[in-house]
């Protein structure tokens, strides 16, 4: 068992029990890549598989999870609702590389600097966001740009023990992910021609912010190559604008 296998297992079975989930369909090749990397001793398998779902309030619920041994392990997992729903998304990027754990957990938002989608959305998280944060060092600097796309409860963390992780990460994963779930069944479609276009503009800025600025990029390029890693992040990580261009 690796160590984000239990936050995969626990997220797809509290989906199925809240959701009427769908399988999201995952283009040829990209359900399951494996590469050998390193030298004599240092071999490694890196294992990536992924995962897709859908429902009726969320366009694509997908997580990309990268198994390479104790050092290397990976787990990115986000929920991109549908355009007529002003949820956040869901993002959480769970990181282990051979300099440390690195973990970024949110509902992000889709309008930042507003407060009546902050009451919304954030104010509710707020006492979630608080409980774990006390016992786990803030991560640090953070590039400034990604700063927009992120809400005040931002869970933002370099934990040096793995145990940490296994606690109290999880823990806050489980929350973070319940609440999302509340937010999800309370939701209301937007009506509203004017709100749809700013969802879908909020939707595109975000798409395009984490399709460009991908931390995953180099990493996956060293493994697979830059082919298969570019059509990974537009056809299957980051694919609004790919699904978006087929409709019309
Ligand atoms: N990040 C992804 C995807 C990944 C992934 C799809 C499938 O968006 C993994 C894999 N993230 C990943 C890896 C690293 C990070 C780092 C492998 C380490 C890169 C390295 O050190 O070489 C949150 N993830 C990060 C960082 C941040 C995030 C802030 C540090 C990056 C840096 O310092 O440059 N999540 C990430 C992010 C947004 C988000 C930038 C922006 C909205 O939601």
């Amino acid at each position: 068992m690796t160590l984000y296998q239990p936050f995969l297992d626990y997220a797809i079975a509290l989906l199925q029990t809240r959701l009427q989930l769908q399988p999201y369909p995952i283009p040829a090749g990209f359900e399951s890549k494996q590469a050998t990397v390193g030298k004599g001793k240092h071999q490694e398998e890196v294992l990536t598989t992924s995962y897709g779902y859908q429902s009726p309030k969320l366009r694509q619920i997908r997580a990309a999870h990268v198994q390479g041994g104790k050092s290397l392990q990976v787990l990115n997992f986000v929920i991109f609702p549908h355009l007529n729903y002003d949820l956040p998304f869901f993002g959480a990027d769970l990181v282990t590389l051979p300099g440390g754990h690195l973990i970024a957990l949110d509902m992000q938002p889709l309008f930042r600097d507003n407060s009546e989608y902050q009451q919304k959305y954030t104010q509710p998280i707020l006492p979630i966001f608080q409980e774990y944060q006390q016992h786990l060092p803030w991560g640090g600097d953070f590039p400034a740009e990604a700063q927009p796309f992120f809400s005040p409860a931002f869970l933002w963390t370099r934990p040096q023990e793995t145990e940490a992780v296994e606690t109290h990460v999880f823990a806050a994963f489980k929350a973070y992910l319940q609440a999302y779930l509340d937010f999800v069944s309370q939701a209301e479609p937007v009506t509203d021609p004017h709100r749809q276009a700013e969802i879908e503009q909020a939707q595109l800025r975000y798409l395009r912010y984490r399709a460009e600025k991908d931390p995953a990029r180099g990493m996956f390029t060293r493994f697979y190559g830059a082919e298969w890693t570019e059509e990974y992040i537009h056809g299957f990580l980051f694919d609004l604008e790919r699904k978006l261009a087929a409709t019309v």
